[in-house]
């Protein structure tokens, strides 16, 4: 078993006994978390917003050109907490998408809150869990309370993950483009300026040459990885084989989520080290795909996993078991970016991940932009996410506001 990872208070994790075989994970309910403040809910807003892409986002599954995201405000009685909820407009990352989390946040999940009182953050997931699936709405929930938990007590997001870095390493998920001289040009830019890794979005008939193009021009300096998207099936393991001569960082969900058991083959059939997204919707998921070898590293996003603290245990886990992780993105505002960068700040996090800056996809964000600084993005410091919302341009990019009450 790999090094025994010290507690961290709220989200201990346990291996028993050697990791592969029986990996369980369990809350340790005698360790108390620390800057627990009871949060009162006086009101949530679930507010939506329109955001142009600065270019189209191309994946396997579809093409992006605005982003459509689904916000949560907390509202105390002396204060507020924000939340981001990363469901797309279309449920074609994942089963979820922005009506149908808001429809579950007001009709299923505030109603539970509400009925429970005042709650901490670290209770949230255990008050939501009779509701089935729907984690990205969950996360967005518990984002919001646990904003407004730390604004109260003064605690950054990141020292309370026990973050150990003030900045970190920038990469850059850089969509299908319509001919690999567009996609040089782009990735180009991108490393001009000063993105430390490139991921290459791929699908059948659009891998091993885009990225023969990129190790050619750019060199076998360039941290380079992959991500399918689920967009192939075992069958095509030995084109997928053909990537291994590029050494490439990780080829990110090449089979569909349910698969775990074709990752696990697809491991023994290919060099390149097997990244799971899609798959792990939860620790207890991640615990699975590395006990049945179905991945050797881990894309942790909050929102698919149920939340934050979720996604800090899945990062504990993997670490015990000697599996590095990175932090995914999901096309983030400057909230859930902020955020994503704290969790991105935590020791288990020894890849870069796809935090990048804000005008990797807006021109102008509803917070101030996260830039980008010698390849980092900055941490933020200040109480719970650090990040202020710009009144001005919120307004402007809503597009519908209703208030949940008690
Ligand atoms: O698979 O990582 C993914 C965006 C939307 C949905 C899924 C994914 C992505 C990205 C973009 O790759 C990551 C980012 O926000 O920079
Ligand atoms: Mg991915």
């Amino acid at each position: 078993m790999a090094g025994h990872q010290p507690c961290l208070p709220g989200w201990c994790v346990r291996i028993t006994p050697a990791a592969a075989d029986a990996a369980t994970v369990t809350q340790d309910a005698s360790v108390t978390e620390k800057g627990q403040d009871f949060v009162k809910l006086s009101a949530v807003e679930l507010r939506r917003i329109s955001l142009p892409l600065v270019t189209p986002f191309r994946t396997s599954f579809g093409t992006e050109t605005t982003k459509d995201a689904l916000l949560v405000r907390a509202l105390t009685p002396d204060g507020e907490g924000w939340g981001e909820c990363v469901a797309m407009a279309e449920p074609l990352y994942s089963s979820e998408y922005a009506d149908t989390a808001q429809d579950v946040v007001r009709r299923f999940l505030l109603p539970r809150l509400f009925a429970h009182g005042d709650v901490t953050a670290g209770a949230v997931a255990q008050l939501l869990a009779p509701i089935k699936g729907h984690p990205m709405a969950k996360a967005a929930v518990e984002m919001a309370v646990l904003d407004a938990e730390l604004r109260h007590a003064g605690q950054s997001l990141a020292t309370y993950f026990g973050a150990t870095r003030d900045r970190v390493p920038s990469g850059v998920s850089v969509g299908i483009m319509g001919s690999i001289p567009e996609l040089l040009d782009t990735v180009d830019g991108y490393l001009s300026a000063g993105y430390v890794r490139v991921k290459l979005k791929i699908e059948p008939g659009w891998d091993v040459e885009p990225v023969r193009a990129v190790r050619e021009r750019f060199g076998d300096g360039l941290l380079l990885q992959v991500d399918a998207n689920t967009a192939y099936t075992l069958g095509d393991s030995r084109q997928l084989a053909k990537l291994d001569p590029f050494d490439l960082l990780l080829i990110e969900q090449p089979l569909p989520e349910d698969d775990m058991r074709g990752h696990a083959e697809l491991a023994r059939r290919i060099t390149t080290p097997i990244c799971l997204d899609e798959s792990v919707t939860s620790a207890r998921a991640a615990a699975d795909a590395i006990a049945l070898g179905a991945c050797q590293v881990i894309n942790i996003k909050p929102g698919r996993v149920g939340g934050y603290l979720e996604a800090r245990r899945i990062a504990a886990l993997a670490a015990a078991n000697g599996l590095p992780v990175w932090c995914g993105g999901m096309l983030e505002t400057g909230i859930g970016r902020g955020a994503n960068a704290a969790l991105a700040a935590c020791p288990e996090f020894t890849l870069p991940g796809d935090v990048s800056a804000s005008d990797r996809f807006y021109a102008r964000d509803i917070t101030p932009p996260f830039v980008l600084d010698d390849g980092h993005i900055a941490v933020p410091t200040g109480p719970g996410l650090g990040v202020d919302v710009l009144p001005g341009v919120i307004d402007e990019v809503t597009t519908s506001l209703e208030t949940i009450r008690p």
